[in-house]
């Protein structure tokens, strides 16, 4: 072949590429809705990043520590700190029962997420952006801008703080989707606020008796009445080939707390526990809760943010509704001054939520990879 042909076949094997790669971004649902019977290169995952699901491990069930609100909020909360403080310690996972919101509220959420991916393909592309602090964001993957395989998920994000400034940018459609999402974010909110309490005194930063304005931690507390929220709903399609593929790769949650409504007939959170993949069993009108990196490094380690990452089903699709709460966007996580001492010393360096955007941007996710580049590898490293 003479050298312009070469590099005419190469061009157009780019443009094809480029074509290829486009109608990816475009989600799975669109794909699905397209008839499919296998599942495209773009999502087949190295052989030893597979699931295994017809393996032993990949069978192995967990029931998460239960932590009971009712008790929490009760006179035994003695009992039910040292609960939360242990399952925050070695799963970095729990499940909330008795949390007190209406299952009107949480019905009207999933059932508002569910119309909003059915719709067609024009009205829910709407809310592409490419911009990670929208207030809205209809995309697929995991970082679809620098994922080389995509994982087989689509999601709409929806920033939740302040609500009155965000509100008007919600999709219109369906019609009750506002509406349910705002008593859905007020209800978790709420929620959120009482296990961060509870998570401070767990820690020894709150005295139990005291309220929050006699509080050294008030500050702190107020701080998280401010901060921020995003509701993000995804949708797994069912996918022919699920062990080629997983719905969301290992990663951990970048915030204090996730709040995740898990669907209650198709399970497929898997974390990691003691070196093994093990699949959450969903409890009926519970959430799941996990550590995210900020209480990570807010607690200097004592609270791990876990890796955790979904599963597809053969036959049915999922949807899962997960609140991700932190402090404020422009406030400074660092270890609390009086979790670091010479016995333990500091272990992370201060972040901010625009540094992990800028790492997003920039890095292929891996893991814990962003939670790691804020590592101190030696003392006095800050
Ligand atoms: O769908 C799930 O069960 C988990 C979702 C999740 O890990 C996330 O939204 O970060």
């Amino acid at each position: 072949m003479s050298p312009a042909l070469v590099l005419e076949v190469q061009t157009i094997c780019k443009e094809d590429e480029l074509v290829e790669s486009h109608k990816y971004h475009k989600g799975v649902k669109h794909l699905c809705e397209r008839g499919l019977t296998k599942v495209p290169r773009k999502y087949i995952l190295p052989a030893l990043e597979r699931p295994l699901l017809s393996k032993k491990d990949g069978a192995t069930n967990l029931k998460l520590p239960i932590i009971d609100l009712a008790q929490l909020q009760g006179p035994d909360r003695i009992h039910a700190l040292e609960s939360l403080s242990k399952a925050c310690e070695e799963y970095g996972f729990f499940q909330l029962i008795n949390h007190g919101i209406a299952s009107e509220s949480v019905l009207e959420m999933i059932q508002a997420a569910r119309k909003f991916f059915e719709l067609p393909f024009e009205e829910r592309s709407k809310y592409m952006s490419k911009d990670q602090s929208a207030p809205v964001r209809y995309g697929t993957s995991f970082n679809q801008n620098k994922d080389r395989v995509f994982c087989w998920r689509d999601f709409i994000k929806l920033n939740c703080h302040p609500l009155s400034d965000v509100l008007p940018f919600w999709p219109s459609s369906p019609a009750e989707l506002r509406q349910a999402v705002v008593n859905y974010s007020k209800g978790t909110k709420s929620l959120y606020l009482m296990l961060a309490k509870a998570i401070l005194e767990s820690l020894g930063l709150v005295e139990t008796e005291k309220n929050i304005d006699e509080n050294d931690s008030c500050d702190l507390l107020k701080e998280f009445e401010d901060g921020s929220q995003l509701i993000v709903a995804n949708c797994y399609p069912s996918c022919p080939e699920p062990d080629l593929t997983l719905g969301m790769p290992p990663h951990s949650d970048y915030g204090f707390l996730t709040l995740l409504l898990p669907d209650e007939e198709v399970k497929g959170l898997q974390i990691q526990h003691e070196g093994r993949w093990v699949t959450v069993e969903p409890i009926p009108n519970s959430f799941v809760v996990n550590v995210g990196d900020h209480l990570e490094i807010f607690s200097n380690g004592k609270y791990r943010s876990v890796l955790h990452r979904v599963l597809v089903n053969p036959s049915k699709s999922r949807i899962s509704i997960a609140s991700l709460h932190s402090l404020p966007f422009n406030s400074m996580i660092r270890p609390s001054p009086k979790l670091v001492n010479d016995a333990n010393p500091r272990r992370y360096k201060d972040t901010d939520f625009a540094t992990f955007i800028q790492y997003m941007a920039s890095h292929e996710h891996k893991n814990k990879n962003f939670l790691e580049s804020r590592r101190l590898s030696q003392l006095g490293d800050a």
